[in-house]
């Protein structure tokens, strides 16, 4: 069944619940703070109502996400270990079971064999589960979740808020996305009621940048490229990487830098990968479809956010890629 409103999914959400004792949790790949957030908003939520949930992550959590109550439950998958027994499967934030990685590789049968819930926003979710609640008009995971938790008349604590509100802050980029509406910011004011700690998340989020990141911003932002019609490129080589002292998430930071470029239309990251590849990172306004240019070499994602692993070096990605930017820059223009 697939419900896209929180208030009539949750008796059959609570009808599952009531049923099982351990409930493993599970989110998407390269997990965000949606996706962390609203695992430990679960988790948090039926430790209160005496179940035994079990959060699994297939790889490491943001380390803005390792501050957060009971992050340090969150168990990371190590390939090729067993799954942890479990009655049901609440999955979170992720629009298909192949989205949890190493987990669904190495244990599809026994994921697919067991009970699945399903609380999603992502609008390429295929309701797969035998409950699902699906609202890809929600901001975030975590909105979505804090309207069910409330609907199934479960009480959310403290640190339950806290854990959501980081999903809530983190999908909007503070409130600075189209899907941000009237209800996300009710949502945040209820979770601040409860007694969310939004210091704990701000900080986490927007005063803890470690130096080698902001080094690394600096040298790859020395050497940005503007084009017309509103292209912007950069290229981080692995000896930058190395340079700053920078981990791969780093480059998170000079796209959300470049995205505030004025005129910006699409923007581009190349960033060479260990084995000498490139990894792209896509942005662009509403109106221009990045995931299309992603998925040429087999990319995927948002309309205006997108990634791809290029089988090129860093000297042939941007000659290979930006004609196709450039094509749909103009397409638009
Ligand atoms: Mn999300």
């Amino acid at each position: 069944m697939i419900y896209t409103d929180a208030a009539a999914a949750a008796a059959a959400f609570r009808e599952q619940i009531d049923q099982a004792q351990t409930i493993l949790l599970l989110t998407h790949i390269h997990p965000d703070g949606d996706a962390i957030g609203s695992l430990l908003g679960a988790y948090h939520a039926l430790r209160d109502l005496g179940k035994e949930p079990l959060p699994l992550a297939s790889s490491s959590l943001p380390s803005y996400c390792l501050g957060l109550p009971g992050a340090e439950a969150v168990r990371v998958y190590v390939p090729g270990t067993a799954l942890p027994e479990a009655d049901l499967i609440w999955m979170l934030d992720t629009a298909t079971l192949s989205r949890v990685g190493a987990i669904f590789d190495d244990h599809s049968a026994a994921l697919i064999s067991r009970p699945l819930i399903i609380t999603d926003h992502h609008v390429t979710n295929d309701g797969g589960g035998l409950v699902n609640l699906i609202d890809p008009s929600a901001s975030s995971n975590a909105e979505l979740l804090f309207a069910l938790l409330q609907a199934m008349g479960l009480p959310v604590s403290p640190a339950a808020a806290t854990c959501m509100y980081m999903g809530l802050i983190t999908d909007t980029q503070s409130f600075q996305t189209s899907s941000t509406g009237a209800r996300t910011l009710r949502t945040a004011a209820d979770l601040l009621e409860v007694g969310a700690n939004r210091r704990l998340v701000i900080d986490a989020i927007y005063f803890s940048i470690p130096d080698s990141t902001m080094r690394l911003s600096a040298l790859a932002l020395s050497n940005l490229h503007r084009e017309a019609d509103g292209l912007v490129w950069v290229t981080v080589s692995q000896h930058q990487l190395k340079q700053a002292g920078a981990g791969a998430e780093a480059t998170d930071d000079t796209t959300a830098q470049l995205q505030r470029i004025v005129g910006m239309r699409i923007c581009a990251l190349f960033r060479e990968l260990e084995d000498g590849t490139v990894k792209l990172s896509l942005r662009s306004v509403p109106g221009i479809n990045v995931a299309a240019i992603a998925q040429l070499w087999d990319g995927g994602g948002h309309r205006q956010a997108a990634g791809v692993s290029l089988p090129f070096s860093l000297a042939e990605a941007p000659t290979i890629v930006l004609p196709y930017l450039r094509a749909a820059l103009t397409a638009t223009t």
